[in-house]
């Protein structure tokens, strides 16, 4: 068979079910780390609940997949996932999913692996979000997902740390209200609202512009210019205030 009847013949099942997110529909990835339970305990010994070195480097991989091609307003991080919110009017690769989806989880485990000096992969899923109040309630969503891991978490560690088996952590808290889980750590000399926000908030990442001095090359003038930089937010505010903030951050469509 010749290239161009073998290139017609075959195309049809590499492009057929190519799905491309619709115009004016906002689209937002979720990055997750792949078997990160084992990497972070077995594999490497992070801290465990939370390790500062893992957080930046999940930080530095939101910060890099927010230059790595696609225009990305906002970039969430917490555990080992990561929320990316493109921008509407995004139209790389004509808004193919495989596509966005496939260059993320790449991107992402490239740059964690170089980070880790070990491989650390990814995997992305797109949420195809209606309406501005769906990318709010999704952004809110993973704050407070945040907020119930950490309670959880620092719950289950103190009483590893005190010897129970991992049973025997998992028993103890599985009938436990958000109440005795406070109280719980409270007895261990834990005060859950005195934690730091990152750990129950997650990180934020955004940009900021900010004055430079610069040279005019023609003139030799001095001047202040203005430049973009993304920012990390470990004090993100939380519930309403945390809605309110998302909100400034997601485009209305023109
Ligand atoms: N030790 C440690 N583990 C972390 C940290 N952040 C996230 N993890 C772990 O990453 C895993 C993320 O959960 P999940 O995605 O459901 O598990 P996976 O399917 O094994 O990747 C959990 O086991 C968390 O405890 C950290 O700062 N320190
Ligand atoms: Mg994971």
């Amino acid at each position: 068979m010749k290239f161009n009847e073998l290139d017609k013949k075959l195309r049809v099942y590499e492009t057929a079910h190519d799905h491309c997110v619709l115009p004016e529909i906002y689209i937002v990835a979720r990055i997750d780390g792949r078997c990160f339970t084992k990497l972070t305990k077995e594999k490497h010994q992070f801290e465990s609940p939370y390790d500062v070195n893992f957080r930046d480097m999940m930080v530095e991989t939101v910060k890099h997949l927010m230059q790595c091609g696609f225009k990305v307003l906002y970039g969430y991080t917490q555990s080992d996932e990561i929320s990316l919110l493109l921008d509407p009017r995004e139209n790389t690769f004509e808004r193919k999913e495989r596509k966005i989806n496939s260059i993320l989880a790449g991107e992402a485990s490239a740059k964690f692996s170089l980070l880790l000096s070990d491989i650390g992969a990814f995997d992305s899923r797109i949420c195809q979000l209606p309406n501005k109040k769906l990318v709010i309630d999704y952004f809110r969503w993973r704050n407070e997902d945040a907020h119930r891991n950490a309670l959880n978490a620092h719950c289950y560690w103190s009483l590893r740390k005190e010897g129970h088996s991992p049973d025997e952590a998992a028993i103890a808290l599985q009938k436990k209200s958000v109440a005795e889980k406070n109280e719980l750590l409270f007895q261990k000399g834990i005060n859950f609202n005195d934690l730091p926000n990152w750990q129950k908030r997650g990180v934020g990442v955004y940009w900021e512009s900010y004055e430079k001095d610069a040279l005019n090359p023609i003139s030799g003038e001095r001047v202040t210019a203005t430049r973009n930089r993304l920012k990390a937010d470990m004090e993100l505010p939380m519930r309403e205030q945390y809605s309110d903030f998302v909100s400034d951050l997601v485009p209305d469509f023109v």
